[in-house]
């Protein structure tokens, strides 16, 4: 490939030549003709080096009607515009400028800028969408006061939404309405937010610490008001907590959520207006599982939480994203933690870093968490930004203590409030506010690659000594081929025979002070840690409650491991045990290709796990999931996926057989027919019933298949009802059940998701062709992203088997939809794209094939900067 296109560097960022003070927009909304009136109060920046430089607004897709500086309409020669530009020569030090454009809201399938989705109007503006609604200084150090005027027709769009309070409402000619909002805080562009259309409220309140009543509000679709308690429970459950935690209270009268069902992420922070996927809104028992519950209560606290973290401290570039993506990942994961289970969030938290961030940070998309370059800065919205982001910021926690961690954010709310910083400001605050030395530890922001940490014991009878040392070693990643050696917070225990934890102390230290869990420093590529008063060989437990986002080696023999799974008293390092033991074992499976057969001591393991009844469901839930393939995939060179399918199946049902007395005994003791009532207990109950489900259901036994059947139709609730329809659906007579499936639900959007979903991940021969099949159902449209992702999505990342079909056409139905995406909607093709990117690691045929598929898209003229970004890249890792 030859193409060439400019990246933006980090480096290279310069101030902005203007300031806007005040901006007032005005949008008389047409679905096709919609027009915006926009008065800039502006003046020159005198942190910007060149004193007289023009003024170069953003704007994209826009049609210019008429530009007037203060007061006076400008001739075409008094400015120059250009494809994606305004330029303005010749301002003086302040100014007025007054725009008038128009948009067309109705033909964009972008879904960034202004849209129309069902008939009503909404925005998306991050990161670069309100250069789509008007010209702007649209990047996020320009923080202005902004007031909206919506003028819109009063039968169409009766309700009327804007940032920040509403202040005024009156009616127009023609059946025209208009409502003003002013938001009174500064903020960037990527932060406004406009709604307009028919849709009803779900209302509470909230009162503040400080004795403020808030109007909490969830904006919905006609008819969907019985599926928003939850998410309005969330928000004031978001609310309180962000007291309680960090002293952090809302600053605006009412905090509103509207949701869509176009829309191409979760959900988005806009000041006082947040928007969201109706995913990560709706949801009763008899549509949502209980991972949708999860994940509304864990949206609505990051989009919450934003408020504070991204909204009255904003990026003073888009380099600084993990500022606050990271940080705001790392306060939602804590609420969860601290409303639900803290260790069943942590586990799985560190699953999906583990099947999604990992693999980032060893392909051909690796970045560090503050990246130095991008093409598009929607492809930087990644795994590794968000979630190695969020791993970052817990480990100031860990290093400083949750006391210390909250001096550190108080501080940085009293230097920052109101300003667009960097993560270096943040860093300091941390710094600052504990008087703790983070130089080095700064490197997790510009190193990219996942780290190594090797470490050996050495056990010593003369000298009652047991010795930790530990190796750190990172991986070359694209553009970086040497790595420093970072400051890890290692968090170690040590059991002794009987699985009783020793106390720590360390050579030279006092051992009256001794704990039994501590967070060792780990700075040097090569370190020993000498542990003193042990008089019997221990069993370390390591990288407790996964201190660090590293990957860890420490030579346990099998017996360890099960020993751990038993006696350790961290969860995440039990759990850990468990999941080193099988990703081993299936390794080998794959390795040695016999049909597998699960080892006695695995039984041994798991059936103590069925049957000890003082263990916590959930958790058992968890250690009897097998690792996926995703992520087994990771740990092969020349994969051959069907081969890996074919070992994790084999062993799931081993395990099965062998386990199949404790499992229907398990079965039947979780599967307790009380009414459904989402809480973390009753979830986990049930996610232990549905595992327990899952083995079952590979037995080939009448008995199994009514047991199924029976789940599914008696179930009061979706998470019991897709538990039994997934294993369904893998047995002969699947037709019947997803035709039973789609005529109950068939009205219902997000459960029509679940049933595409189901049917792309498949591993029953055809999929593929059904799954072309359904992209003609009158529920697809290839417009809406819910449906690309369930459908599209599931198949082209999480079908190892149909996919990577050893002919090929997995590859090419990917590269062709990738393709008609990116007319349409690029951000949404270049996640798509992303599909492509472990190309290099699979065995040689299909890597041939993948190649050329990428080259096919490469090809393609006037193909997106996001998807070119994506597919160059991915074709670079071959080079
Ligand atoms: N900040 C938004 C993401 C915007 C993505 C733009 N491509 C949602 C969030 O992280 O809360
Ligand atoms: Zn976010």
């Amino acid at each position: 490939m030859t193409e060439q296109r400019t990246a933006i560097q980090r480096l290279d960022y310069t101030p902005p030549a203007f300031l806007i003070d005040r901006v007032d927009l005005t949008f008389e909304l047409e679905e096709t003709h919609t027009r915006v009136l926009s008065r800039l109060v502006l003046k020159r920046n005198p942190a910007h080096p060149t004193a007289d430089a023009p003024l170069v607004l953003n704007g994209e897709e826009l049609s210019l009607e008429s530009i007037k500086v203060d007061g006076r309409q400008l001739t075409p020669g008094e400015y120059e515009l250009g494809d994606v530009t305004l330029t303005i020569p010749n301002l003086p030090a302040e100014a007025i400028l007054e725009i008038a454009n128009t948009i067309n809201p109705l033909s964009n399938t972008t879904l960034s800028g202004l849209y129309v989705s069902s008939g009503n109007f909404f925005t998306q503006c991050e990161a670069e969408g309100f250069r789509r609604i008007t010209y702007y200084l649209d990047r996020p150090d320009v923080m202005a006061k902004f007031t909206t005027t919506i003028v819109a027709d009063k039968t169409r769009y009766p309700v009327l939404l804007g940032n920040g309070n509403r202040v005024g409402q009156g009616n127009l000619d023609k059946n025209r309405h208009w409502v003003k909002w002013v938001d009174p805080f500064k903020k960037p562009s990527y932060l406004f937010a406009l709604v307009a259309g028919k849709l009803v409220v779900l209302a509470d309140r909230h009162t503040t610490a400080s004795g403020k009543t808030v109007n909490v509000e969830v904006w919905v679709e006609p008819g969907e008001q019985d599926k928003c308690h939850h998410a309005l429970a969330s928000a004031k459950a978001a609310m309180k907590w962000d007291e309680e935690r960090f002293g952090l209270e809302y600053d605006l009268d009412t905090y509103m959520i509207v949701a869509v069902s176009d829309f191409n992420m979760g959900a988005m922070e806009n000041k006082g207006l947040n928007i969201f996927n109706t995913k990560y809104v709706l949801a009763k028992p008899e549509t949502a599982t209980d991972v949708d519950f999860d994940g509304i209560e864990a949206v609505v606290g990051h989009e919450y939480f934003h408020n504070w973290t991204g909204n009255r401290v904003t990026c003073r570039d888009w380099f600084q994203l993990s500022l606050k993506e990271g940080l705001t990942v790392f306060r939602d994961q804590e609420f969860s933690s601290d409303i639900g289970s803290r260790a069943v969030q942590r586990i799985s938290n560190v699953r999906v870093l583990r099947e999604r961030q990992f693999p980032e940070d060893a392909g051909p998309q690796a970045h560090p968490i503050r990246p130095d370059s991008y093409l598009e800065i929607n492809n930087f919205y990644t795994a590794t930004v968000y979630e190695k982001g969020s791993e970052v910021v817990r480990m100031y926690q860990t290093l400083l203590g949750r006391e210390g961690f909250r001096k550190g954010m108080d501080l940085y709310f009293k230097r920052h409030d109101g300003q667009a910083v960097t993560c270096d400001d943040f860093a300091n605050a941390m710094q600052d506010a504990n008087q703790f030395d983070l130089t080095q530890f700064k490197r997790w922001y510009s190193q990219a690659g996942t780290p190594q940490l090797t470490v050996e014991g050495v056990f010593d009878q003369a000298a009652q000594t047991f010795a930790l040392t530990v190796r750190q070693s990172a991986p070359a990643t694209p553009g970086q081929p040497e790595k420093l050696p970072y400051h890890i917070p290692f968090a170690v225990g040590l059991l002794d025979q009987n699985g009783s934890e020793l106390k720590l102390t360390l050579q030279g230290e006092d051992a009256a002070e001794a704990a039994t869990s501590r967070v060792l420093h780990v700075r040097e590529a090569e370190q020993t840690f000498v542990f003193t008063g042990i008089s019997s060989k221990p069993v370390p437990s390591l990288l407790r409650d996964f201190s660090a986002p590293v990957k860890l080696d420490y030579p346990y023999t099998d017996d360890e491991l099960v020993f751990l799974i038993a006696h350790d008293t961290d969860p995440f390092a039990r759990w850990e045990a468990g999941n080193t033991y099988l990703v081993r074992l299936l390794l080998q499976l794959y390795r040695a290709g016999d049909t597998p057969k699960a080892p006695e001591q695995l039984v041994a393991a798991f059936a103590r796990l069925l049957t000890q009844d003082r263990l916590d469901p959930a958790l058992v839930a968890l250690m009897l999931e097998l690792p996926s393939e995703n992520y087994l995939f990771e740990a092969i060179n020349d994969v051959d996926p069907a081969r890996l399918h074919a070992v994790h199946h084999g062993l799931t049902q081993s395990l099965a057989r062998e386990l199949r007395s404790q499992l229907f005994a398990a079965y039947q003791k979780q599967h307790t027919g009380v009414p459904y009532r989402y809480s973390a207990e009753e979830a986990g109950r049930r996610s232990l019933q549905n595992v327990c489900l899952s083995y079952l259901a590979e037995l080939d036994e009448p008995m199994m298949a009514e047991l199924l059947s029976n789940q599914y139709r008696r179930a009061d609730n979706m998470t019991d009802r897709l538990a039994a329809l997934k294993a369904l659906i893998q047995r002969d007579g699947a037709e019947t059940w997803l035709d039973d499936f789609a005529t109950m639900w068939q009205d219902d959007a997000l459960v029509m998701d679940k049933w595409f979903a189901l049917q792309a991940l498949s591993d029953r021969p055809g999929t593929l062709s059904r799954v072309q099949k359904l992209m003609e159902h009158p529920a697809f449209a290839i417009t809406n992203p819910n449906k690309v992702r369930s459908l599209i999505g599931a198949f082209c990342h999480s079908n190892l088997v149909a996919f990577h079909a050893a002919d090929g056409y997995g590859y090419a139905f990917a590269a062709d939809r990738v393709l008609q995406l990116d007319k349409l909607n690029p951000q949404i093709a270049a996640r798509m794209a992303a599909c492509f990117n472990r190309w290099t690691r699979l065995e040689p045929g299909r890597r041939a094939l993948m190649k050329a598929e990428l080259e096919r898209i490469a090809r393609e003229p006037g193909l997106s900067s996001d998807t070119f970004e994506i597919v160059s890249k991915a074709l670079q890792a071959g080079q």
